[in-house]
């Protein structure tokens, strides 16, 4: 497992981040971790996995996702 961090604009609320949240998980993530304050998604995802997915999952809710940076 790798672990992301991704830049989350437009989350403005508690509810802004549990959506986040779902949706990452939805799409594979673990141990998701969603600030509000920082505007930040960090979580493990599969080595092979491309961050396009979790990107798209993000916008596909309403939010703009950036990445940020990846190890
Ligand atoms: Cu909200």
């Amino acid at each position: 497992m790798k672990t992301v961090v991704l830049r989350v604009e437009g989350m403005t609320c508690e509810g802004c981040v549990r959506a986040v949240t779902r949706v990452l998980e939805r799409a594979g993530a673990q141990q998701v971790q969603v600030s509000l304050e920082d505007a930040r998604a960090v979580f493990l995802a599969p080595e092979e996995e491309t961050l396009e997915r979790y990107i798209q999952a993000i916008e596909k809710a309403g939010y703009h996702a950036t990445p940020e940076e990846h190890m």
